[in-house]
């Protein structure tokens, strides 16, 4: 690691407070660019630590940028991981205040919730398929902390991902006589098509996202748990939303799943 407690601990204080004050910043590599990925996921970590202290559950994880059109979107070529908290928790049909969001864009996910215990190395699509209760649609709010969403791949992770608000419902379905790679994804805003994809697009088959999860936290030593919600992974680019605006997502035999933005 290259950066010691006390620059971690302020780095998360300064992230975390753009996030609950809705405002932007500069990347924080423009401060340390000799910063490493230890340094990024101990800050994430100490993200995580604060909301729990102050009452916060964690309620799940979730993989980003894992398909191509998100790291073209991004100019980036590896897949990161954060958590979710109770709060970016919005029900079915429900509402995300902008007042509180800096600039957010909507990602059409597929989420999954695990039945048991998922621990690297080693994970695989079978592995995780074996471990999924059910998945279910998702639209994540991504809302990145740095300035006109202009940010490396570590000072990304050091802001938990852009991670913001989420909405899942539709259709919960076991994935035994499901093909996740050829299910077919539409997402509206305000009526109009908006984006299209498949699950292949995140790492030719959802579940790999999981897999790559897993294998990562492993090398952490940790694994995720029986009951954790996890989302994989942005299926198209994300689309900038506004006050105002209504997103629907249609995931074939997954059923649909609406938010708007007040
Ligand atoms: O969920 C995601 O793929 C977001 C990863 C972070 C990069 C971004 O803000 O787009
Ligand atoms: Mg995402």
């Amino acid at each position: 690691m290259k950066l010691d407690k006390n620059t971690i601990a302020r780095l998360a204080a300064h992230l975390e407070t753009c996030e609950l004050e809705a405002r932007d910043t500069l990347k924080i590599t423009d401060e340390y660019p000799d910063m490493d990925w230890d340094d990024a996921y101990a800050i994430q970590d100490e993200i995580k630590r604060r909301k729990v202290a102050r009452g916060a559950r964690i309620v799940g994880l979730k993989a980003g940028l894992t398909s191509h059109a998100k790291m073209k979107q991004m100019g980036v070529e590896t897949p990161v991981f954060g958590f979710l908290a109770d709060y970016f928790a919005i029900p079915e049909g429900g509402e995300a205040k902008m007042s509180e969001l800096i600039h957010p864009k909507v990602e059409p996910e597929i989420a999954f919730v695990t039945k048991a215990p998922l621990r690297g190395p080693g994970c695989h699509i079978g592995t995780v398929l074996a471990a999924t209760d059910f998945v279910m649609p998702a639209i994540e709010v991504i809302d990145s902390r740095f300035r006109d969403f202009k940010f490396d791949l570590k000072s990304v992770v050091a802001d938990n991902c852009s991670s913001s608000r989420f909405v899942v419902g539709g259709r919960m379905a076991p994935v035994d006589n499901l093909d996740l790679r050829t299910l077919g994804v539409v997402m509206e805003k305000n009526g109009q098509v908006v984006s299209l994809g498949a699950g292949a697009a995140v790492l030719g088959h959802p579940a790999a996202a999981i897999a790559m999860l897993a294998n990562l936290l492993g090398e952490r030593g940790e694994e995720i748990p029986a009951g954790t919600l996890i989302l994989s992974g942005g299926i198209t680019e994300a689309v900038a939303v506004e006050s105002g605006d209504n997103v629907t997502l249609r995931i074939q035999d997954l059923g649909c799943v609406n938010m708007r933005f007040s």
